[in-house]
């Protein structure tokens, strides 16, 4: 343990730089879009990118576009942090974008306050946390987590049938994408500052949440096909329509979970495509998504399991056809008990109340913890919102945060003037 250094966080100039941030969007202010690889997600990376050299950090980015800022240690150790800055549509504009950004902001105030690392600090923004182009979330992080077979990420292609290679090409991301896989011992340790995108925090009036392990999605498409046909002149002893059984799964998704023994269990379905979809005409085809998550893997997987079967049978007894796609189905983490002890002490440095939870999102921590040991601190959502325009946290709540992430990689990376002065080893956690 070495003790961290006071820093001073400039909420109000990070405050600002979100601000900025958030005006790189496809959809008009208060919401943010930020779709991977658009014209949009290229201008918000130089952004992020000036600010990175700003605070004189060495900017390079991998072949999946995953972007690394490195302020350079004493020694040949690194830790790292980091978050997205890509947005689903009609979200908010502090989703992701306060690890980045706060991250950049606690790296000013370390060297502001003197501080040099022994072991290196990188800031990473990761390419597309979320899933909204190319259906999957956490590419960049997925594949330096060894979670993603490359060629299987490279074929996965978007609404307009480009593929995942060709909109990296476009951008400038040429590199062979085997290379992007971290090393076991590339980082000792990884952080990542988010905001909750839940109302624990705020009901339990608490600055702090130090997440003790983070859910398991699953995701998969159900894609029911039938006749169709005119919906004046096909009887219903005729009918193959695909949007009903559609429709009974949805509902039963959303019971399957509330009857869950855990209380973790969520299913949602986000999207539904219906063709041809015309008032006097019976759906033949209806496509939707199911989004499951659960911290304890076997109730998740029962509950898409018996979605599937539900699907099938639907289909039999129909006279339909049935294409289930599973897109990921990932297993849940445990944060580092030395990250999170480290956590605790910068937050207890600051004079700021902390409460452990469970992060009911997943985030890129999900994927760097499979080669990392790997820690996140929460700040408070206004209500629990967020994937919203009216998501808030607020400066202040971002300022606190951010001196947490600080103390945090101060007392990870350890202090190369305690090293020099001790001629010994000051240095940080391994
Ligand atoms: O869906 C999630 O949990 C994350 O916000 N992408
Ligand atoms: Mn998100
Ligand atoms: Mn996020």
């Amino acid at each position: 343990m070495h003790p961290s250094p006071p820093v001073e966080v400039d909420a109000q100039a990070l405050q600002g730089e979100l601000d900025t941030l958030a005006n790189f969007s496809d959809s008009p202010a208060p919401s943010v879009t930020r779709i991977v690889f658009t014209p949009t997600d290229m201008a918000a990376r130089d952004y992020v990118k000036q600010l990175m050299r700003e605070a004189g950090l060495t900017v390079r980015e991998d072949a999946a576009g995953n972007i690394f800022a490195r302020w350079q240690g004493s020694v040949d150790r690194a830790v790292a942090t980091g978050s997205h800055c890509d947005a689903i549509p009609h979200a908010g504009k502090y989703d992701g974008t306060v690890g980045v950004l706060g991250a950049i902001a606690a790296i000013r105030a370390l060297r502001n306050s003197g501080f040099t690392p022994q072991k290196s600090i990188d800031v990473i923004m990761f390419t597309s946390e979320e899933p909204t182009r190319f259906g999957i979330g956490c590419s960049g992080s997925r594949l330096m987590g060894g979670a993603i077979d490359p060629q299987t990420l490279e074929a996965l292609s978007d609404a307009e049938g480009v593929t995942f290679a060709e909109a990296r090409h476009a951008a400038g991301y040429t590199g062979e994408l085997q290379t992007v896989e971290l090393g076991t011992d590339t980082y000792d340790h990884f952080v990542e500052l988010h905001i909750e995108q839940g109302p624990v925090l705020e009901h339990e009036q608490t600055n702090i949440g130090i997440v003790s392990a983070i859910a398991a999605p699953a995701s998969l498409t159900i894609e029911f096909n039938g006749r169709g046909g005119h919906a004046g002149a096909v009887l219903m002893r005729d009918r193959q329509d695909a949007l009903v059984p559609a429709a009974i799964l949805v509902e039963t998704a959303e019971r399957l979970a509330l009857d869950s023994a855990s209380d973790d269990s969520v299913a949602t379905v986000g999207m539904l495509d219906v063709h041809p979809s015309a008032v006097n005409s019976i759906p033949r085809k209806a496509r939707l998504s199911l989004d499951i998550r659960d911290t304890q893997l076997e109730i998740r997987d029962s509950i898409v399991n018996h979605l599937v079967e539900k699907a099938q049978e639907l289909a039999a007894a129909r006279g339909l056809q049935c294409e289930i796609q599973h897109i990921n189905s990932d297993p849940p983490v445990q944060a580092d008990a030395q990250i999170m002890q480290a956590i605790h002490r910068a937050a207890e440095s600051e004079g700021l109340s902390q409460l452990t939870l469970v992060s009911r999102a997943y985030h890129d921590a999900l994927f760097i913890a499979r080669k990392v040991p790997t820690g996140m601190i929460f700040v408070p959502s206004r209500d629990g919102i967020s994937h919203r325009p009216d998501e808030y946290t607020s400066s202040a709540e971002i300022g606190a945060g951010v001196a947490v992430l600080a103390r945090t990689l101060a007392d990870l990376a350890g202090s190369s003037a305690r090293e020099r002065d001790s001629g010994g080893d000051s240095g940080g956690q391994r």
